[in-house]
């Protein structure tokens, strides 16, 4: 199987990119929400977070401009790990992510319960960098990286999906880089 998606381009590089600015970290006050549609809604300190079972993934990352980049090696926490603490309710099928600065993106619940699904917050063995989303970022290897929210701090879980961002703004609520779900029409 072919591994760079249709239209997409490697790069060896890692470019930043984002709308908006870098968010301060501040370890002592930083906390991470976890609630919504949830039997039991969830607040954790950055040492909280980093006490939970540690997951290591290696995945692709393809941002809908057209580049990628390929075996990159996130620490996290798994998603579903997350989600089995905070016990979504029966109706639940659907996940926004919200972040410092403002960005918004969402995905179904599903979709973020794959194994490779992380909230990670490290990057090659390092602390993730701010610039790419450090103390904490998404990542969804199966689809475009503005899914791959950056800076999250509240995770709601709905009954029905909120558009994020960039979906509000023309871009695919799907997402999928394989079928070059790019755009919304
Ligand atoms: N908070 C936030 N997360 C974000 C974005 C953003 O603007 N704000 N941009 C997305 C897009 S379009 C891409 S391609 C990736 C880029 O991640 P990188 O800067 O680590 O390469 O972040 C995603 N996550
Ligand atoms: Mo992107």
């Amino acid at each position: 199987m072919q591994r760079l998606p249709p239209n997409q381009r490697l790069t060896p590089d890692f470019p930043i990119l984002h709308f908006g600015n870098v968010p301060e970290f501040d370890r002592g006050t930083w906390d991470i929400r976890v609630e919504g549609f949830v039997k039991n809604p969830i607040k954790m300190t950055y040492d909280e977070l980093l006490s939970l079972k540690k997951t290591e993934s290696i995945s692709d990352f393809h941002c809908v401009t057209g580049w990628s980049r390929f075996d990159n090696k996130w620490e996290g926490v798994r998603f579903s790990a997350i989600a089995e603490l905070a016990m979504p309710k029966e109706n639940t099928r659907f996940v926004t992510i919200e972040c410092d600065g403002g960005y918004t993106t969402s995905l179904p619940v599903s979709e973020l319960m794959e194994p490779d699904v992380l909230l990670a917050y490290a990057f090659n063995g390092e602390p993730l960098e701010s610039a790419h989303g450090g103390p904490l970022r998404l990542v969804v290897p199966k689809k475009y990286a503005y899914k791959c929210a950056k800076w999250v701090r509240r995770v709601v879980f709905t009954e029905e999906q909120e558009l994020g961002f960039w979906e509000q703004r023309g871009y695919s609520n799907t997402a999928d880089p394989w079928k070059e779900e790019r755009y919304s029409y």
